[in-house]
């Protein structure tokens, strides 16, 4: 039963990525978050789980779709908590930049975080350096750390940061121990991944994005057997405010979150489909004829499965693309 799901899952990532890649450049965050999620909710219908939303797209009188407390799939089989991001950086996709992707991570009911809409403090690395960070500990000696796990320079260290203002600390001490530095405009969720692939040069992700972003990452490193902590970074008193009502109280907000309170449990999927082309994923590609070629990964903890999936699409013969088209 588990094993068909992961499978099945790419298909509605693919399905989001594929709705709202048309609006690439178009100057349109709205236009291209609407067909995503719209994308991604129709695709999920026919999937037999017993699905939850647990982080999606805010409260039901904010957005009509994918709201949090939303039941997806045919109510049959596996009772599942599912954290989606339709369309994970949606200026990137309205300017034509890289790194957009459509995502989305299950587990069993109860076994994902429901993290309040506000900033997380996030450091993630690959399976080869588990156990040398320490988000409590100085951006250096996490540098230093992941260097003599991975066996590099730390010249030859790549640390991943977002582009902001509140990032500068870190920037400064990755040079000053002599680490090399990657920034990127948004979509952490993609930075943390390429941090758990050798392949893209990215060693660490270090930052402040968002919370609900964070679980989804964490679901991802789960099944990748890569390292992440994390911890509730609220900016304003509305952002308190938000998370004491979600349940952080005092005691609990501003307690270290490792990877198992992030994301728990046996059964954990994920996946990803690139909307436009990134540090891992490759963008949707529409191909002469109404095909379209999209990229994704899709990973399942309980066997450490690993797939990256290139599908061609007809999509005069999809009918939910004919639909949102
Ligand atoms: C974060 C990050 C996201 O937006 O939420 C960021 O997790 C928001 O940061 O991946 P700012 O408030 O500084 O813009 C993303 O980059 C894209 O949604
Ligand atoms: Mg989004
Ligand atoms: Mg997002």
């Amino acid at each position: 039963m588990g094993r068909n799901l992961a499978l099945e899952l790419v298909r509605v990532t693919e399905t989001a990525a594929l709705a709202s890649a048309r609006y690439m450049g178009r100057g349109d965050k709205n236009g291209a978050d609407g067909a995503a999620v719209e994308g991604m909710r129709l695709a999920f219908q026919s999937i037999d789980i017993d699905g939850e939303v647990v982080i999606g797209e805010g409260e039901l009188d904010e957005a009509p779709m994918l709201y949090i407390g939303e039941k997806l799939g045919t109510g049959k089989g596996m009772e599942t908590d599912i954290a989606v991001d339709p369309l994970e950086g949606t200026s990137l996709i309205a300017k034509g930049l890289p790194n957009s992707i459509a995502v989305l991570a299950m587990a069993e009911k109860g076994c994902l975080l429901k993290a309040p809409d506000t900033y997380m403090k996030k450091i993630v690395v690959g399976p080869e350096a588990k156990g040398a960070i320490d988000i409590t500990d100085t951006v250096a000696n996490n540098i230093l750390k992941v260097s003599k796990a991975l066996d590099k320079r730390v010249s030859e260290v790549t640390i991943m940061v977002q582009d902001r203002e509140r990032h500068q600390y870190i920037i400064d001490e990755a040079r000053a121990v002599g680490a090399r530095i990657k920034v990127f405009s948004d979509g952490d969720i993609a930075a943390a991944l390429a941090a758990c692939f050798e392949e893209t040069g990215v060693d660490i992700f270090m930052g402040i994005g968002g919370a609900p972003e964070g679980v989804i990452t964490a679901a991802a490193v789960k099944c990748l057997g890569g390292d992440m902590q994390g911890c509730l970074n609220p900016l304003s008193q509305e952002e308190i405010n938000r998370c004491k009502e979600m349940g952080f109280d005092e005691e609990k907000l501003y307690k270290i979150l490792l990877l198992d309170d992030l994301a728990k449990g046996e059964e954990i999927f994920f996946a990803a489909t690139g909307i436009t082309s990134g540090d891992l994923l490759k963008g949707v590609v529409y191909l002469k004829g109404d095909k379209a070629k999209t990229h994704s990964i899709v990973m399942r903890s309980k066997t450490g499965t690993v797939r990256f999936v290139e599908a061609y699409h007809r999509l005069d013969k999809n009918s939910i693309m004919t639909n949102l088209m």
